[in-house]
């Protein structure tokens, strides 16, 4: 039974054209911080599933009078997708017997400290899972596919057969600072991004005060519970589709993939050469 739900997991992954790991939601449990962990929304929750789908490279390269626009639809539609994924593969999941909790790819947002935060970081979840490691932009990078993915994920209280094994790969070459130098308004530092800062660069959103306003704002929203949930409510009410206007600390990583090299199948890797992942599944280039 267990053989069987485990290959359907799979093949569904591959049919939406996405690759996917496995995590103990114990590594999980112990490793990310206290309100965001998967005890927290499923505790009976076992193994944490991850999956991944790189977007289509030619929405990074519009010309500027286009500006980011495609990349906005499609990135909406990669949170759909995930969302999809996860709760089509959980009801295979509980079909055979076990509860499986879908994890949305963006929202409901839970604020923490007057900023957003996903109710499981995606990234820890999806490094965890070995698809990838995080960057110094703390972004995930998968050596193959490199680090335009959209995650999205789901808990089980079902034993996943086959988990991540330790990865020795190592996403960011000695003294490369290229995403730092590239971010327009040098939000990242040493592996953490302002997170307030970049969010005021890359969000557009008819309702999102100006840029210069938001510090005031995470300041009232912190030491308010009722404006923490009024922010909650109003992300997941009108927060789901919003513009991004900045790609800049993706391009210019070296993981950022080149046509050239997705046509060949040469893996994208710089420094290490990294051992295959036996859990990705989908091979997509
Ligand atoms: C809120 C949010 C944003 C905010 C804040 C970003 C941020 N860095 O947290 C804003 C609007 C700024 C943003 C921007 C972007 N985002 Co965003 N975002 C999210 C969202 C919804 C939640 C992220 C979150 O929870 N952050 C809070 C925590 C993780 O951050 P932290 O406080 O720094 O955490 C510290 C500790 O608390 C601890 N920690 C927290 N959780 C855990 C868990 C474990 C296990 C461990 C060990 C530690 C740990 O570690 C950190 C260091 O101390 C996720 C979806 C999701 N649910 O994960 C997408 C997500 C992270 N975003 C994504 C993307 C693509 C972007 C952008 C590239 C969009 C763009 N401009 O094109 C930029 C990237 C900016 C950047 N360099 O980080 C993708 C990333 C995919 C990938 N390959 O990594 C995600 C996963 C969405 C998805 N479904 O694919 N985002
Ligand atoms: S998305 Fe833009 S503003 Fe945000 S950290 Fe990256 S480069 Fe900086
Ligand atoms: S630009 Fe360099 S330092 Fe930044 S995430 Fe990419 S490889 Fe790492």
């Amino acid at each position: 039974m267990s053989t069987d739900v485990v290959k359907a997991v799979k093949k569904r992954a591959e049919q939406e054209g996405a690759f996917m790991g496995a995590a103990r939601a114990e590594t999980l449990n112990a490793s990310a911080p206290h309100g965001f962990r998967p005890m927290d929304l499923m505790p009976e929750a076992k193994s944490v599933l991850v999956f991944a789908k790189p977007l289509p490279l030619s929405v990074f390269l519009t010309p500027e009078n286009v500006g980011n626009t495609f990349y906005q639809r499609s990135a909406y539609m990669y949170y759909l997708l995930m969302d999809k994924l996860a709760d089509e593969t959980s009801l295979l999941i509980q079909d055979a017997g076990f509860l499986a909790l879908p994890i949305p790819a963006y929202s409901p947002l839970k604020f923490h400290g007057g900023e957003p935060r996903g109710y499981l970081s995606l990234k820890h979840a999806a490094a965890a899972a070995g698809l990838g490691k995080l960057g110094r932009n703390t972004l995930l990078i998968n050596p193959r596919h490199g680090n335009i993915m959209r995650l999205g994920a789901l808990l089980t209280a079902m034993e996943w057969p086959e988990y991540a094994p330790k990865s020795d790969f190592e996403p960011c070459p000695p003294g490369c600072h290229a995403c730092e130098r590239a971010c327009p308004i040098g939000a990242i530092h040493d592996g953490t991004v302002d997170k307030l800062a970049c969010l005021g660069r890359c969000i557009r959103h008819v309702m999102l005060p100006p840029a210069f306003l938001l510090p005031a704002l995470k300041r009232l929203v912190s030491g308010s519970r009722a404006l923490t949930r009024f922010m909650e409510l109003s992300s997941l009410n009108f927060f789901e589709t919003y513009g991004i206007d900045c790609t800049a600390c993706l391009k210019a990583c070296p993981h950022f993939p080149s046509l050239k090299k997705i046509a060949s199948g040469e893996e994208r890797i710089r420094g290490k050469t990294p051992k295959q992942t036996p859990m990705t599944c989908g091979t997509l280039f």
